[in-house]
C-alpha cells in the first residue's frame, strides 16, 4: 500500500525540524524529541486517512498510528448539519427564533420568511454589530466550505472563524469589510481564505445594523474532509 501525506501550511510555518522517521511514512513536520508536541496529519486528494488526524508526542512515541492509504473509490467530502450550539450573542426567545433552531437541516429555506424555525437576533439587537453564533458539528474535518442558510434579512455575515483543534485558537476563515442587506433567501458560501483548519466548531459573526431588522439564519452546513 502506497502512503503519501501532506502537512498543512499552517503547521509548516511553525515547524522547527523534520521528524524524519515519522515523515517517511506520513510527511509531517515538527521536532521529534519535543515531548507533548502535537501534529496534524492530512492526506492528499486520492488518499484516505486511517486513524486519528492529530497525534501527540509522548516520551518519544507518537500516539496512534495514522496512515494515508490510496482510495479505490474516492470519498466525497463530509457534509454535516449543526449538532449543538456552543454559544450565541442573543436570541429572540428560548424557543421560537432561538439559537437551537439552527440545529439540523434547513426547514425554512428556500422560503424568504420571518419564521420561528430559524434563529433570530434578540429583541433589542437591531443596531448590534456584534452578533454571533458558535456552532458545533459532530465530526472534526479540514474545513473546505461553510454553507449558511439565510432566510430573513440576509447579508449580515461579516466573518467566519474556525476553532483550530490543534491549538484551540480561533482562525479567521473569511471576512468582509461591510455587511449587506439582501431581501431574499440564499445559501451563503463565501470563498474561504484559509483551508487548512481542522475543526468541528464554527463561529459566524454578524452585523445586524445594516438591515435594521431581524436577521435570521435557518441552518448551517459544514463541508470538509
Ligand atoms: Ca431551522
Amino acid at each position: 500500500m502506497h502512503c503519501k501525506c501532506i502537512m498543512t501550511t499552517y503547521l509548516a510555518a511553525k515547524a522547527n525540524a523534520w521528524n524524519k522517521e515519522f515523515a517517511q511514512a506520513h510527511q509531517v513536520f515538527g521536532n521529534m524529541n519535543n515531548h507533548g508536541s502535537r501534529k496534524l496529519v492530512t492526506c492528499e486528494p486520492g488518499y484516505k486517512l486511517i486513524g486519528d488526524s492529530i497525534v501527540t508526542c509522548n516520551y518519544g512515541q507518537w500516539s496512534g498510528d495514522p496512515m494515508c492509504v490510496e482510495e479505490t473509490v474516492s470519498t466525497p467530502p463530509e457534509e454535516q448539519w449543526v449538532s449543538r450550539i456552543r454559544a450565541f450573542s442573543s436570541e429572540w426567545s428560548s424557543e421560537y427564533w432561538s439559537a437551537k433552531q439552527v440545529i439540523g437541516p434547513p426547514n425554512v429555506y428556500p422560503q424568504y420568511l420571518d419564521s420561528p424555525s430559524a434563529w433570530s437576533i434578540g429583541k433589542n439587537k437591531l443596531n448590534s454589530r456584534t452578533e454571533f453564533l458558535e456552532l458545533v458539528f459532530t465530526k472534526p474535518v479540514i474545513v473546505k466550505r461553510v454553507d449558511i442558510y439565510e432566510t430573513f434579512n440576509s447579508g449580515s455575515v461579516t466573518s467566519l472563524e474556525g476553532l483550530h483543534l490543534l491549538d484551540d485558537n480561533w482562525v479567521i476563515l473569511w471576512s468582509t469589510v461591510r455587511a449587506q442587506h439582501i431581501k431574499a433567501a440564499r445559501i451563503f458560501s463565501p470563498q474561504l481564505n484559509v483551508t487548512n483548519v481542522f475543526t468541528n466548531v464554527i463561529r459566524i459573526n454578524m452585523d445586524a445594523s445594516v438591515s435594521q431588522s431581524y436577521v435570521e439564519i435557518d441552518a448551517v452546513q459544514l463541508v470538509g474532509t
